[in-house]
């Protein structure tokens, strides 16, 4: 069996953070194991999210359990402060596959994100890794080229990404890009290669980001070449946007369990 792991915020209303990368993870039938950075909930009186940050030294006990066995790729998603990721990209030293999901700016988490942050990300653990999937925003800003608004910025931006060291950098255009027919990025250093696909409309796509790189995750563990591993994540995330659902008054969430629970949930059947 394979085994992922991912090394995440929470989310406690369950569809972004480590919950969509575990959900996700099993949903490709791949062993996932998670070590928590910090705690986002949501307040339901007001919709409004908050941080909450763990011990570093947990986290330490995390790592040192996920990395107790051997582990066939590793992800990383909202990793909130300098030291998380200082100390996360001193434990992750072999080659075990790396995919980053740089969460800067998303939903419930773009309040909490400092500059020191994503200088950290920048130079201690997007050298280190094999992917990184930015959206546009978070391409815009670890690309230091501001506002995204067209595929040529976004290969600028791609390009600029590489020179950190990650060797692939997956650009999700999404809705910023274009509300209808949006296209992501996919530059390996020397080519870029664009994946056009329709936007679905529908509020309820909490957790599109975590859940696409932790579809990449999966795949990569199963050996599946690069461009297989982001076009089926690609299609995944589709599948899982079109039958999002709602969740509280105020987010609705992309559905993990799309592909091997969407058609046929277990149902009990009475034989009598
Ligand atoms: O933006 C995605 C995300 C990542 N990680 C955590 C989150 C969210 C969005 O809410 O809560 C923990």
């Amino acid at each position: 069996m394979k085994k992922t792991a991912t090394i995440a915020g929470s989310d406690a209303t369950g569809g972004g953070g480590l919950e969509a990368d575990l959900k996700t993870f099993q949903e490709f039938g791949t062993f996932g194991l998670a070590a928590i950075t910090s705690i986002v909930t949501l307040d339901p009186a007001t919709g409004r999210h908050s941080l909450h940050q763990l011990p570093l030294a947990l986290l330490q006990e995390q790592l040192a359990s996920i990395f107790a066995g051997p582990i066939d790729a590793l992800k990383t998603g909202l990793l909130p402060t300098r030291e998380i990721i200082e100390l996360t990209a001193a434990k992750i030293t072999n080659n075990r596959p790396l995919i980053v999901d740089p969460v800067i700016g998303g939903k419930g988490t773009q309040d909490f994100i400092e500059n020191d942050q994503v200088q950290a990300l920048r130079e201690k653990l997007l050298p280190q890794a094999l992917i990184t999937t930015p959206n546009l925003r978070e391409a815009g800003i670890l690309s230091e080229l501001g506002e995204l608004t067209s595929e040529k910025q976004m290969q600028q931006a791609a390009k600029k990404i590489a020179l950190l060291g990650v060797k692939h950098v997956v650009i999700k255009g999404g809705t910023r890009l274009n509300s209808e027919q949006t296209l992501d990025l996919h530059y390996d250093g020397q080519t870029f290669q664009t994946y056009p696909h329709p936007v679905i409309a529908t509020p309820y796509n909490h957790g599109a980001g975590c859940t696409f790189a932790a579809a990449i995750t999966a795949a990569i563990a199963k050996n599946y070449p690069i461009e297989a591993a982001i076009k089926t994540a690609i299609d995944f995330v589709q599948a899982a946007i079109a039958q999002g659902e709602k969740i509280n008054p105020y987010v609705g969430h992309v559905w993990h369990g799309a592909y091997t629970q969407g058609e046929k949930r277990m149902e009990y059947v009475d034989e009598n």
